[in-house]
C-alpha cells in the first residue's frame, strides 16, 4: 500500500472541522491538547510521528486476516475476552455490524496464540508488524499525556504517562472491521454502538472509509471524515476522573454505511489493575471529588457487566 501526500484541498477542508484539530510540531499544541480534552474530549493529531508504514503495514495485515473464510477466523476466537468475534460485542447483548479482533497489548502473548491457529510464518510476520505499531502509538499516546500534565501543571510530569508505560498497564488493542455495505442495503446501521471508553486514552486510526460519529454538547451526532494519515484520540472515563471532570469521556459510535469496508485500529491506554482512579491532587484546589474512589479492577468489572451504551461512570459518581 502506498500514502501519498495529502492533497492540498483537504489540508484546506481541516481548518474548518467542527472538532478540533491539533498539529503536535506547533508550539501552541499543548494548550491546544487540554482545551480539547476539556471541550470535546476528541481530537485529531497531525504530524504525530507515528510512521505511515507502520499505519499501512498493519492496514493489510487486517485485511489478510479478515479476508479469510470465517471457520478459519472463528479458530482465534470467541473473544474471552480477547481474540475474534463477530457482531457480538461484550458479553450483555450488545450487537454491531463488526467483526474484529480483541488483544492484549503484550505482542508476545499474541504470537503464541496467532502461530498455534495460523502457523509460525503468518504469526511472525503480524507479531512483528504488530509490535512496531503499538510502540510508535504508545509512545505518541505518552508524549500527549505528557503535555496535557504539563498544561495542567500536574507533577510529575508523568503522573499520568506512567500508567501506560508500566509492565502492568492494562491497555488493550482492537482491530475492527466494518463490512461494506451495498447501496441497495439502505439505512444507517449500528457498526459499534454509542459508547464511551473506559481507559484513559484511546488512539484510533482508519482507513479512508468514514463512519466514525462523535456526540456533541449540542445534542447531535457529528461525522468524523475519515483520514488514513492521521490519528483521532478520546479521552476515557479514567482520565474524566483523574481530571475531577474537567475532562471530557466522550461518547461515540460507529455507523456502518458505506459501500467501502472500513478497518479501524485502536489502542486503549489502560493503568495497572491494581491502581486507585481518582482526581489528582493538584487538580482539585479545596474542590471535593465528584467520584467514589475506586481501582481500575473494579471498574473494569462494573464495565464488563454493563451494556455498551450505559452510564458506566454514573456508578462511582457522588450523589
Ligand atoms: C468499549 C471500549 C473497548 O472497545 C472495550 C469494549 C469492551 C469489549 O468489547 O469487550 C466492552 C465495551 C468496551 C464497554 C462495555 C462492555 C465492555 C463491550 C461491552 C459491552 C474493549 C472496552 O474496554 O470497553
Amino acid at each position: 500500500m502506498v500514502f501519498h501526500s495529502k492533497p492540498a484541498m483537504e489540508q484546506f477542508s481541516l481548518q474548518f472541522s467542527p472538532f478540533p484539530l491539533i498539529d503536535l510540531s506547533k508550539p501552541d499544541s499543548q494548550s491546544q491538547l487540554v482545551k480539547a480534552c476539556e471541550e470535546v474530549g476528541f481530537f485529531k493529531v497531525i504530524n504525530h510521528g507515528v510512521p505511515l508504514e507502520f499505519m499501512a503495514e498493519l492496514e493489510s495485515e487486517a485485511i489478510k486476516f479478515f479476508s479469510l473464510p470465517l471457520s478459519e477466523k472463528l479458530k482465534a476466537g470467541p473473544p474471552d475476552p480477547f481474540g475474534y468475534g463477530n457482531k457480538n460485542i461484550g458479553c450483555n447483548g450488545d450487537l454491531g455490524w463488526v467483526e474484529y479482533l480483541l488483544l492484549t497489548t503484550d505482542a508476545d502473548s499474541i504470537y503464541h496464540k496467532f502461530a498455534s491457529i495460523f502457523g509460525e510464518a503468518a504469526a511472525d510476520r503480524f507479531h512483528c508488524v504488530l509490535k512496531d505499531y503499538l510502540t510508535a502509538v504508545k509512545k505518541m499516546a505518552c508524549r500527549i499525556l505528557e503535555m496535557v500534565a504539563e498544561g495542567l501543571e500536574i507533577e510529575p510530569r508523568d503522573a499520568l504517562s506512567k500508567l501506560l508505560m508500566d509492565e502492568q498497564s492494562d491497555s488493550v488493542f482492537r482491530v475492527n472491521h466494518y463490512p461494506a455495505r451495498a447501496g441497495s442495503e439502505g439505512g444507517n446501521v449500528i457498526g459499534f454502538g454509542e459508547h464511551t471508553d473506559p481507559q484513559i486514552i484511546s488512539v484510533l486510526r482508519s482507513n479512508n472509509t468514514s463512519g466514525l460519529q462523535i456526540w456533541m454538547k449540542e445534542g447531535e451526532w457529528i461525522s468524523i471524515p475519515p483520514d488514513q494519515y492521521s490519528f483521532f484520540i478520546n479521552v476515557g472515563d479514567s482520565l474524566q476522573v483523574m481530571t475531577n471532570g474537567r475532562f471530557k469521556s466522550v461518547r461515540h459510535r460507529v455507523v456502518a454505511n458505506s459501500p467501502r469496508s472500513r478497518i479501524s485500529m485502536i489502542y486503549f491506554g489502560g493503568p495497572p489493575l491494581s491502581e486507585k482512579i481518582a482526581p489528582l491532587p493538584s487538580l482539585m484546589e479545596g474542590e471535593d471529588s465528584l467520584y467514589n474512589e475506586f481501582t481500575w479492577f473494579e471498574y473494569k468489572k462494573s464495565v464488563y457487566n454493563s451494556r455498551l451504551a450505559d452510564n458506566r461512570l454514573g456508578l462511582f459518581e457522588k450523589i
